[in-house]
């Protein structure tokens, strides 16, 4: 790795450029878009960053523009509830969340760029028989991967989050939960800017407020798209979105099965650390963690409907408040500062779509449903391996397109924190 060319922003550097009057430099330079690169990837997001990183970090692909539509880190990537963990259901499932774990957790020295990342690990709690059989069928799916994650007891639980009322009052008593160490949450802007200096620097060309408007297929083969800064010629375009996946797609002629849903979140205003790890309740149908800052970030299921809207709405906060207070009756008082929405790209099996496509040189990464925040370090590490090596490799391997016409599908039923 001596060799790997980085950029270098030393402590003393940023002392003096913070008391000096001088502008700060900028982070990646302004590119006019070429007329070809070698690689061209849709979206801005983690996934596409990553990917262009680990392009030019492994494998010496320098000739890559990332395409985004509005401003880096816009689509999913700066609106999920940034929970990294990888106690998944299927094995194929778990150990790809677990490269991305692993790859998270050397991701600040990797790019020297403090994401933030605190792995307080990260509780899905039982309130029921059948639940807790679940918590245990992923116990050990996840031990034989060799990740840590255990099925743990109400006493326990107890001393991990001590606000949480273990006794048979509540109307969903807590019967036990699934207890994973290693997962936590992460500043998800700032592994967004992380990989977009990192990648940057190594000579990617991030093109910013640049849509794509078509992909230009020739007998079956890429040969270039359009934009709306003009057209450039590849022979490998990359769809890293989330949200447009099917119709970026489209555009290529290719039909993937994703149907997009929005998914709703909310945060409060901070109040002194009280919450340590990450809890989870599927029957509640919500999650919570504190920020570093003290502010309760809340999740749940996805709408119930297809939609395209990232605006939030009453019926989301008024089942998000009944659902909590049920888990948390002393925050009552608490107010909510802000809510939001992401769209989530779900595919028929909770799983993702990595890799070629019928359209000779048209690749993709897609259908992260709720889970794709997670995997953009291992996806955008798998993604570069198969662009060099000319095939997918292990991790990405189950999760092909030709999957749905095999019959092969993943039932990744621990894929997304609650709901399914
Ligand atoms: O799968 O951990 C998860 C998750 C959290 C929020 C949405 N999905």
């Amino acid at each position: 790795m001596s060799d790997v060319k980085r950029p270098r922003y030393s402590a003393w550097k940023l002392l003096t450029q913070g008391f000096s009057k001088k502008p700060w430099p900028k982070v990646w330079e302004h590119h006019e878009l070429q007329s070809s690169y070698d690689v061209v990837i849709i979206g801005g997001g983690v996934h596409g960053l990553a990917t262009a990183y680990y392009l030019a970090r492994n494998h010496g692909i320098t000739n890559v523009a990332v395409l985004e539509k509005f401003y880096i880190g816009s689509g999913g990537s700066g609106r999920n509830t940034a929970i990294v963990r990888s106690n998944y259901l299927t094995p194929e499932g778990s150990r790809f969340y677990d490269r991305s774990v692993k790859l998270y957790e050397h991701l600040a020295q990797d790019l020297n760029f403090n994401v933030m990342f605190e792995q307080r690990g990260h509780m899905t709690l039982a309130h029921s028989d059948s639940s807790l059989r679940t918590m245990r069928w992923r116990a050990e799916v996840n031990k034989l991967e060799g990740i840590n994650s255990e099925v743990i007891t109400p006493s326990e639980i107890k001393k991990l989050a001590p606000f949480l009322d273990i006794t048979d009052h509540p109307r969903y008593p807590i019967h036990g939960a699934l207890w994973h160490p290693p997962g936590g949450i992460i500043r998800h802007d700032a592994v967004v800017w992380g990989y977009a200096r990192a990648a940057a620097a190594l000579g990617t060309h991030i093109h910013q407020d640049t849509e794509l408007t078509a992909i230009d297929v020739d007998s079956g083969r890429v040969i270039g798209v359009q934009t709306s800064r003009g057209p450039i010629a590849t022979r490998v375009v990359i769809n890293c979105t989330a949200g447009w996946a099917s119709l970026i797609s489209a555009m290529a002629g290719v039909t993937l099965p994703i149907t997009t849903r929005p998914l709703q979140a909310a945060v409060t205003e901070p109040v002194k650390k009280f919450l340590h790890p990450v809890i989870v309740s599927g029957s509640l149908h919500t999650y919570v963690s504190q920020t570093s800052r003290g502010e309760l970030v809340f999740g749940a299921s996805v709408d119930p409907f297809a939609s395209y809207s990232t605006r939030g709405s009453l019926e989301f906060t008024t089942g998000l408040a009944t659902h909590v207070l049920e888990l948390m009756p002393a925050i009552s008082n608490m107010r909510l500062l802000r809510q939001w929405a992401g769209l989530c790209d779900m595919t028929p099996d909770f799983g993702p779509i990595i890799g070629p496509t019928p359209a000779d040189g048209f690749y993709v990464d897609v259908g992260w449903g709720t889970y794709g925040f997670k995997a953009g370090p291992v996806a955008g590490e798998s993604v570069a391996d198969m662009i060099a090596n000319g095939q997918p490799g292990r991790l990405i391997e189950p999760f092909g397109l030709d999957r749905f016409e095999k019959g092969t599908l993943t039932a990744e039923k621990g894929a997304a924190a609650v709901g399914h």
